[in-house]
């Protein structure tokens, strides 16, 4: 079967290096990136790319149809701490863009949909060690909430109109080539930057908010897994709980400490520590390690290692 991939929102964190990976796996012309503006450009110069609003339904079926497009990847949402300020501009986006998608699979325009959810599903009310695939959502957050309809969505697509989505709940993600946007988990990444630029961060959470984390890595290897694995496999049609590693803000510094000593955090909690608050602390992903062999690969100090020879150069 001839496969030809479009990433709607490929600019940002997670779609930058997606776009890359993909126009390495299966060649360059048959993956479209398409964004609402354009983006880094070790991206732009890789292959194909669209202006696309992914608002805009006649658009992307527009692009769908001359790329003869089989696989979509809708990376394109308002994250949490942006949501919180936008509550309307988040679910809009967010609910829209998926119903446009799932709407073009269900009438047989694409073949399969890659959706991201996020460990913001979760909420207060949820237990928050080893979260199970199954129980107590209560998600506080616009973006939360969200993301939890669009799972509820997803599956109803598949159970009704048989569309193949597949999902994973991201937790926070660790990159060095894109900086993340507007989310609660950001302050993993810009910490290596304002470790090796000033030698201290001041950390928007408190010193003992652990979340889950994954190094981009790992994200991206689960993201095209799902994807390729065979459709018998893929049981849970809402999202996979998905599992890296999980860290607090001292963890973290303690991490980077051994690679620069004098590094120093202080803490300045804002309204980001209650969104924080709400999540889990670990996440139990054995149903995405049984059912499409997944394996996570990139532990704490291995990332450090990592982020910190990639970015250096930059400071
Ligand atoms: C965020 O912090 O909003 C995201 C997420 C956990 O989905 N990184």
């Amino acid at each position: 079967m001839k496969k030809r991939i479009l990433i709607i929102g490929a600019c940002g964190q997670i779609g930058t290096e997606l776009t890359i990976y993909l126009r390495n796996k299966f060649g360059k012309h048959k993956v479209i990136a398409s964004d609402i503006r354009e983006g880094e450009k070790e991206l732009m110069k890789s292959g194909p790319f669209e202006i696309l609003d992914a608002m805009d339904y006649n658009a992307v079926e527009e692009i769908v149809i001359r790329h003869e497009i089989t696989d979509v990847y809708l990376m394109a949402a308002m994250l949490s701490a942006t949501a919180e300020k936008f509550p309307m501009k988040g679910w809009l986006l967010n609910m829209t863009s998926l119903f446009h998608v799932l709407n073009l699979a269900r009438d047989k325009k694409i073949d399969k949909i890659f959706w991201p959810s996020s460990i913001a599903v979760f909420g207060p009310t949820t237990p928050k060690i080893d979260t199970p695939q199954r129980t107590v959502m209560e998600p506080s957050t616009v973006y939360g909430i969200s993301k939890q309809t669009g799972e509820r969505w997803c599956e109803y697509y598949y159970n009704r109109y048989g569309v193949d989505v597949r999902s994973i709940r991201y937790p926070g993600l660790i990159s060095y080539k894109t900086l993340p946007g507007g989310g609660t988990t950001d302050y993993a990444v810009d910490i290596y930057h304002k470790a090796l630029k000033h030698k201290k961060y001041i950390c928007f959470l408190n010193a003992e908010t652990t979340l889950p984390m994954m190094f981009m890595d790992d994200a991206i290897r689960a993201t095209v897994s799902i994807m390729e694995a065979d459709k018998e496999n893929i049981k849970i049609r809402s999202s996979y709980n998905l599992s890296g590693m999980s860290f607090d803000p001292e963890e973290i510094t303690e991490s980077i400490q051994k690679h620069i000593p004098e590094f120093k955090i202080s803490y300045e909690p804002d309204f980001r520590q209650a969104i924080a608050d709400s999540w889990p602390q670990s996440i139990d992903d054995s149903e995405a390690r049984k059912d499409w062999s997944w394996e996570t690969k990139i532990a704490l100090d291995e990332m450090t290692e990592i982020m910190l020879s990639n970015l250096k150069d930059k400071y």
